[in-house]
């Protein structure tokens, strides 16, 4: 009997800190239109919404009122609930304090951690060793479970280092962003050199920025790795045409799972495989 494939977890990342409506007037922003997009995903197939909230301006913020407001009103147009996944990332230039401060009041069930400073686009995204030993030891106290975001191969060392000193707890979920300018590209050997790289028992998703989310999607999808779309990646549905909203890019990854007789994990699924509540 060939062996059980593993059923897949796709993340909604519905808003990001980088997007603007310039770029895609069909980026959510106010907690209304999260939460209808959040719905969206859900039906879709999302088991994760990836999240950064805004201010009333649209500008990103990390204010506890705005997670909050975004968060119950996802709970509440959704059905099922899906994870929430606080970004601890923020937009580039917040401070520490600020990143870690939804985590402390909010105490979600998912977040993202980033554990080197790099270059973003044309900024520089800073994660100082003593902040991430600061926002892992955080999450740890608290019970949050989280997943690692690496951007570049060295992200696989420094997240293996800090395990053995018991900074970040194993088994390592991953996230592999590829395809960010200052990062490694979305090209396939570099995702293949990550899966290789990766210990036994750790587990991986990828998100593929712009015209990577796709062919990366695809690969995950046959690999037995997790996938993440959305307009914090990309904001297009193909070349030159933008996507009318999150949900249709979920929609193409079921449909894509669908044909590779790829199951689809539901919120609560994806809360066992991920072991979310034996983290806590
Ligand atoms: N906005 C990026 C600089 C995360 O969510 O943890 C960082 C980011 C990562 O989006
Ligand atoms: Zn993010």
């Amino acid at each position: 009997m060939g062996k059980k494939i593993n059923k897949l977890i796709i993340t909604a990342a519905i808003t990001g800190a980088e997007t603007t409506k310039e770029m895609n007037p069909n980026l959510p922003v106010t907690a209304e239109e999260q939460a209808k997009e959040a719905r969206e995903c859900v039906k879709a197939g999302a088991a994760i919404i990836h999240l950064h909230v805004r201010d009333s301006k649209g500008n990103p913020s990390q204010k506890i009122a705005d997670f909050k407001r975004s968060i119950e009103a996802i709970n509440d147009s959704c059905d099922p609930r899906p994870i929430t996944q606080i970004s601890t990332g923020g937009a580039v230039g917040a401070s520490i304090e600020d990143r870690i401060k939804p985590i402390v009041k909010l105490k979600p069930e998912f977040a993202s951690l980033n554990i080197a400073s790099m270059n973003f686009g044309e900024d520089v995204f800073i994660n100082h060793p003593k902040d991430v030993k600061k926002l892992a030891t955080t999450l740890k106290d608290l019970n949050v479970a989280y997943e690692v975001e690496v951007y570049d191969a060295g992200h696989i060392e420094s997240a293996k280092r800090l395990a053995k000193k018991g900074v970040i707890r194993t088994p390592i979920h991953y996230q592999f962003v590829l395809g960010v300018h200052g990062g490694m590209s979305g090209d396939l050997r570099n995702l293949n050199f990550l899966i290789d790289s990766i210990d036994e028992g750790d587990t991986w998703s990828v998100a593929g920025i712009g015209r990577y989310e796709y062919p990366l999607a695809v690969e995950a999808v046959k690999r037995g790795g997790f996938v993440r779309v959305g307009f914090e990646d990309n904001i297009y549905y193909e070349k030159g045409v933008l996507a009318k909203s999150n949900s249709q890019l979920v929609e193409r990854i079921s449909r894509l799972a669908n044909e590779l007789k790829r199951e689809i994990a539901t919120p609560d699924e994806a809360r066992k495989m991920l072991n979310l509540k034996s983290r806590m």
